[in-house]
């Protein structure tokens, strides 16, 4: 009876294992399933999504570290940073070396205004991984946050160096329409249109450029002409941890000349940025070249390493400061990913 009773019973117990380890890699396969759909909404910017499939691969397993780590990326991503944070705080329950948490953790932070928590946890996050460029970048801007100018431009230098540190830097494709102007306005937007023109005598390549004059004086049909900033620009949907590289060629001819702390620079900006200082915290706050003035010939500027610690939307902006006069003309525009 009892060799009766133990035969099916191993037979059972076999089944049985056989059908409960089916169950748990089917199950893994759900969850990762789950991450990789919530990792193609938030590469869209499309949080709630996301946030959703997190969700689910966290129902299938809730000791997912990654799933934990990515829903909080994507809250960081809606500005809700307290349950960013408390995503990192599980993720880092069930993987203390997770060293994204960290780093993300430490962005929340930042986020928040909170510059020494962050400042710690951007440390932690090189502990585990001292080739982690991004976090230097970060913790550069934690440091600028708490006025520490110094270490911050110590930061930014090393998050660029390790990204690179001996081979030139490699660019993607040149991701502007009509970068030289040779089909006009075609592809760019503009704030005071007036100001802008399409010239065909001063230019660098090609038979076009694009010129900007006498910005400090009035527009008389502007409903506010004291201020009047003047603007042109083309977005992008960048993502966070990419690096690009921000440039064209500008002539000037008495730019800046007679309206003090007035002069023109390219930058690299959110697109309807909140209020100061999170605009500097979405892009590396040195995503802005300096302010260009006086007479030059066709010069190139040009702003290397720009950072995006946020996936979202960013103007490459002709940025005029403080309504200079003078005359300016713009060419051969180029936002590139320097590539890892
Ligand atoms: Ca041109």
């Amino acid at each position: 009876m009892r060799r009766l009773i133990f035969i099916p019973y191993a037979v059972l117990m076999l089944a049985f294992t056989t059908y409960y380890s089916f169950v748990i890699e089917a199950a893994v396969e759900d969850a990762q399933a789950c991450l990789a759909q919530g990792n193609a909404y938030f590469a869209k910017g499309d949080y709630d999504r996301a946030i959703s499939f997190y969700s689910k691969a966290l129902e299938i397993n809730p000791r997912y570290s990654e799933a934990y780590n990515n829903r909080g990326g994507a809250y960081n991503g809606k500005g809700q940073y307290d349950q960013a944070v408390s995503d990192f705080n599980k993720a880092l329950e069930i993987n203390p070396k997770l060293a994204e948490a960290y780093y993300n953790r430490g962005l929340a932070y930042q986020h928040k205004g909170q510059y020494d928590q962050a400042i710690s946890d951007h440390n932690k996050a090189l502990e585990i991984n001292p080739r982690y460029a991004v976090a230097y970048n970060n913790r550069g801007i934690a440091f600028y946050g708490k006025g520490q100018h110094d270490q911050a431009i110590s930061d930014y230098n090393s998050g660029g160096l390790l990204a690179n540190p001996y081979a030139s830097v490699q660019l993607g494709p040149n991701l502007l329409a009509n970068p030289g102007f040779e089909s006009g306005f075609n592809g760019w937007s503009f704030l005071h249109q007036n100001y802008f023109s399409i010239d065909s005598s001063v230019v660098l390549n090609g038979s076009y450029s694009l010129r900007l004059a006498d910005c400090n004086i009035p527009d008389p049909n502007s409903p506010d002409p004291g201020y009047q900033t003047k603007r042109a620009w083309q977005s992008f949907f960048l993502t966070e941890g990419k690096r690009y590289r921000i440039g064209c060629w500008i002539k000037l001819e008495g730019v800046g000349q007679t309206v003090p702390n007035s002069g023109i620079r390219i930058s690299l900006m959110r697109s309807s940025p909140p209020p100061w200082p999170n605009n500097n915290l979405a892009i590396n706050v040195l995503g802005a070249t300096q302010l260009f003035t006086g007479t030059q010939d066709w010069f190139n500027i040009e702003k290397r390493h720009c950072v995006v610690n946020q996936t979202n939307t960013y103007d490459v902006r002709i940025d005029p400061h403080g309504n200079p006069d003078g005359i300016m003309w713009f060419d051969d525009f180029y936002l590139q990913e320097e590539l890892p």
